[in-house]
C-alpha cells in the first residue's frame, strides 16, 4: 500500500526526454545561447561600424594634414624663388645683361629665368609645381624666376613623413583623375562611396584638394586592413561568448536536477490537497475532462467513483476536529493505494473523495469500490483518549458512455452514493445496477 510518505505522480509517467530535468537545462541552455548569440551579432556589427567609421575619419583627416603638408612645401618653394630673385648674384647677372653668369645661377638651381626677353635654363619634367618671383625696377619687370618641384615619389615621402596615418595607410597623388605617385601610375583614380581599387584591391580612400588646379591627395587603407582591425576584439568576443555558454551549460547541468526537483515539488504542491495528500479537486476535474475525451476518441470506458465517509460530522463531534482530521489522513492512503498507475484518487470536497479509472466499465469499478470499502472498514485512528475509531464509507459509481459528459458522469455518481445513504450507508451502488455487501444485488439506480 502506498503511504503519504511516497506519494505517486498526480500525472501519468511521460518519457525520458521529455523529463523536467532536461527540458529545464535544455530550456535554459537555448535561451542563454540565443540571447549570446543575439548579443555577439549585435557586439560585432557595432563593432565593425566603429571600425570603419574610425578609419574614415582617421583617413579624412590624414588626407587634410597632407594637404597643408603639401601647402607647407609649396610655400618653401615660393620662398626659395624669391630668395634667388632677390639675391645679389642674379640681380647682378640681369643688371648687367651677364648671360653666362644668369646660365650657371640658373643651372645650379634647376630654375628658369627669362630676362630681358630671353629664358635661360629648363625646368624639372611634368608633372611638378612651379613658384615664380619677379624681379621689377621702377614698376618694371626685369626678370622671372621660377623654380620647380617634381609631384613625384620624393615630395609624396616629405608630405608623408609629416602626416599622421595608420599602418597600413599610404598617401597617392592624382592629377587629372590619374594617379601620378604612389600608387600604379597612369591607373584611373575613382573614388566611389570612399572606396577606390587598384588592380583587384579596394581600399577605403578619402581625398584633399592640393590647391593646384586637377590635383589632390588621397589617403587610402586596404579594406582588409580596415576589417582585421576589429579582429581581435571578435576573437576575445566569441571566446566569451563561448566561455559562457560552456559556463551555463555546467551550471544547467549542476543545478538542473535540484531546479526541476523544486519546480516538480512546487507543482507537485499546487496539486495536492495539503490534508491528505491527494489529488486536489481542480486536478480532478481537469482529469476527468482529459480521460473523457480520451475515452470519446478511443470508444473505451471511464468510470468515477464517489466515496463519502459515513457519520463523519458525528466522529468530529464526539472525538474532534483533529481526530476527523487523522481519519481522513487515513482513508487517503486505502484509496490510493487501491488503485493502478494511471488512475486518480482526490478529494472531492470535506469527507468526499472520487477516483478516476481509465478504462474502467461499471461492473470492474463496482469490484474495486467493493474491495477499497472492506478496506476502509479495517481502518481505526487513536482518539483522544487512546480508544481506536474506526469509519465507514459508501460509495456512488458511474461510468461513461452510459453517462456522456463530465456534468452527467458526476451526477450520476453523485445519484448513486446518495441512494447508498438512503440504502443504509456502508455499501456501494452503482448507476444503472448495485450490489450489497456481500456481494447481494440491492438496487437498481435510473439515470434520470
Ligand atoms: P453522511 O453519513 O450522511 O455523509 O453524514 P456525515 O456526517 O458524514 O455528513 P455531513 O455532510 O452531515 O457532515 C460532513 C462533515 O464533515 C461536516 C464537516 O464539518 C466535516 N468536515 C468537512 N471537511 C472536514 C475536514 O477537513 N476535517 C474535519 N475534521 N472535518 C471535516
Ligand atoms: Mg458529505
Ligand atoms: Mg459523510
Amino acid at each position: 500500500m502506498k503511504t503519504l510518505h511516497s506519494p505517486r505522480a498526480l500525472r501519468p509517467p511521460r518519457g525520458r526526454l521529455q523529463t523536467p530535468v532536461i527540458r529545464a537545462a535544455l530550456f535554459v541552455f537555448v535561451l542563454v545561447g540565443a540571447l549570446l548569440a543575439a548579443i555577439v551579432f549585435t557586439l560585432n556589427r557595432n563593432a565593425h561600424r566603429t571600425n570603419a567609421q574610425q578609419a574614415s575619419t582617421e583617413l579624412a583627416s590624414g588626407a587634410r594634414v597632407a594637404a597643408s603638408a603639401f601647402a607647407a612645401v609649396r610655400s618653401d618653394l615660393r620662398a626659395q624663388a624669391g630668395q634667388l630673385a632677390t639675391s645679389l648674384d642674379l640681380q647682378r647677372a640681369i643688371v648687367a645683361n651677364d648671360r653666362a653668369a644668369i646660365q650657371r645661377i640658373a643651372a645650379r638651381h634647376h630654375a628658369r629665368i627669362e630676362a630681358r626677353g630671353d629664358t635661360t635654363g629648363e625646368l624639372l619634367a611634368p608633372p611638378r609645381i612651379t613658384s615664380t618671383a619677379t624681379i621689377a625696377q621702377g614698376g618694371q619687370v626685369l626678370a622671372r624666376v621660377t623654380l620647380a618641384l617634381p609631384l613625384g615619389k620624393t615630395l609624396l615621402t616629405l608630405i608623408r613623413e609629416a602626416t599622421p596615418l595608420p599602418s597600413h595607410a599610404s598617401l597617392v597623388l592624382v592629377q587629372g583623375g590619374r594617379v601620378i605617385a604612389g600608387g600604379p601610375i597612369g591607373s584611373t583614380a575613382l573614388v566611389k562611396d570612399g572606396r577606390i581599387v587598384f588592380g583587384s584591391t579596394p581600399f577605403e580612400a578619402k581625398s584633399a584638394l592640393l590647391g593646384v588646379a586637377g590635383t589632390s591627395v588621397l589617403a587610402i587603407e586596404p579594406v582588409s586592413a580596415v576589417e582585421a582591425r576589429g579582429v581581435s576584439y571578435r576573437r576575445r568576443l566569441l571566446i566569451a561568448a563561448v566561455l559562457t555558454l560552456a559556463l551555463v551549460a555546467g551550471l544547467a547541468t549542476r543545478l538542473g536536477r535540484p531546479l526541476a526537483r523544486m519546480f516538480g515539488e512546487l507543482t507537485d504542491q499546487a496539486e495536492r490537497d495539503s490534508l491528505t495528500g491527494l489529488a486536489n479537486r481542480r486536478v480532478l476535474d481537469e482529469r476527468l475532462e482529459e480521460e473523457l475525451d480520451r475515452s470519446r476518441r478511443y470508444g473505451t470506458h471511464l468510470a468515477l467513483i464517489l466515496v463519502d465517509i459515513d457519520n463523519f460530522k458525528s466522529v468530529n463531534d464526539r472525538y474532534g476536529h483533529q481526530c476527523g482530521d487523522e481519519v481522513l489522513r487515513a482513508v487517503a492512503p486505502v484509496l490510493s493505494g487501491s488503485l493502478r498507475e494511471l488512475d486518480l484518487a482526490g478529494r472531492f470536497g470535506g469527507e468526499e473523495f472520487a477516483l478516476v479509472l481509465p478504462g474502467t466499465a461499471a461492473v470492474s469499478a463496482r469490484r474495486i469500490a467493493e474491495q477499497i470499502r472492506r478496506a476502509l472498514a479495517k481502518v481505526t485512528v487513536v482518539g483522544p483518549a487512546g480508544e481506536l475509531v474506526g469509519v465507514t464509507a459508501s460509495f456512488g459509481a458511474a461510468e461513461f458512455p452510459a453517462n456522456a459528459s463530465v456534468a452527467s458522469l458526476i451526477e450520476a455518481a453523485d445519484r448513486a452514493l446518495y441512494q447508498a445513504k438512503r440504502d443504509g450507508k456502508d455499501r456501494v451502488v452503482v448507476d444503472g445496477g448495485a450490489v450489497a455487501p456481500g456481494g447481494r444485488e440491492q438496487t437498481v439506480v435510473t439515470p434520470a
